[in-house]
């Protein structure tokens, strides 16, 4: 799985709860919380996965505590027993609380996944969320993470170039580069938000970029001898975190 175009795993930042804690000796190892401690040991009695108590639709939940466009969700289930449990349980995204988040638009269905194995969901449609859920419909069911991986980005754009830093081939006069990434649009070069030189056309134009991904933006005048002013240089985007 590559980073760069799945995002990091969020869940980390966020808080987990259940439906319930289980009632027995095993309590202590079943904190909702250790399905996004990072770990995806499967072996029930390390401690890293959660569990509920045997009841009627049990659920887990991960507050991302921001909204996010999640691409996936990566289920790892229980390996030393009873990996049949999860057989069925759903997967829903979403930004509301209503009936704890379970009512949130469905986003997955996990059929069944092997013991001690992990399933990726990758989600095609626009699925963006605070919160995901994994529900497990019926009676008498039992509900066991080892861990829930949420891989996502930020859904606000923002102009990323106003945390940049910037820089130029050359410096006439006091159009500094810093003055391109400075958040003020003014083009009259005398009061000095403009980079470089006093060649100034004040005019705004929109390059839609189509999702490319980078850390360096760059505006070139190839070929020529050729004063380069830039007012403003605004870039739309979103961190991949
Ligand atoms: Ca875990
Ligand atoms: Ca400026």
């Amino acid at each position: 799985m590559s980073i760069s175009s799945t995002g990091r795993n969020v869940a980390l930042y966020g808080r987990a709860t259940q439906s319930n804690l289980i009632d027995n000796p095993w309590s202590g190892y079943s904190d909702a919380h250790n399905a996004i401690d990072g770990n995806r040991d499967s072996h029930f009695h390390h401690g890293s996965c959660s569990s509920t108590n045997t009841q009627t639709n049990p659920w887990w939940r991960v507050d991302l505590l921001k909204e996010y466009i999640i691409t996936s969700v990566v289920i790892t289930n229980r390996g030393d027993c009873c990996s049949e449990r999860l057989d069925g349980a759903e997967i829903h995204i979403g930004s509301s609380l209503l009936e704890n988040g379970n009512r949130n638009p469905l986003a997955g269905v996990i059929s069944s996944i092997p013991a001690g194995r992990f399933q990726t969901f990758t989600l095609t449609e626009n699925n963006v969320g605070r919160y995901v859920n994994v529900l497990l419909p019926g009676e008498k069911r039992l509900l066991t993470l080892c861990e829930v991986e949420v891989y996502g980005y930020r859904k606000e754009y923002e102009n990323a170039a106003l945390r940049g830093v910037a820089t130029q081939s050359s410096l006439n006069g006091h159009g500094f580069a810093i003055n391109a990434i400075d958040g003020n649009r003014d083009g009259r070069w005398e009061r000095g938000s403009c980079s470089h030189t006093a060649r100034v056309s004040g005019g705004t134009q929109t390059f839609d970029c189509n999702g490319m991904i980078g850390r360096h933006v760059t505006v070139v005048i190839p070929g020529r001898a050729e004063y380069l002013s830039l007012c403003e240089v605004e870039v739309s985007g979103f961190p991949l975190e």
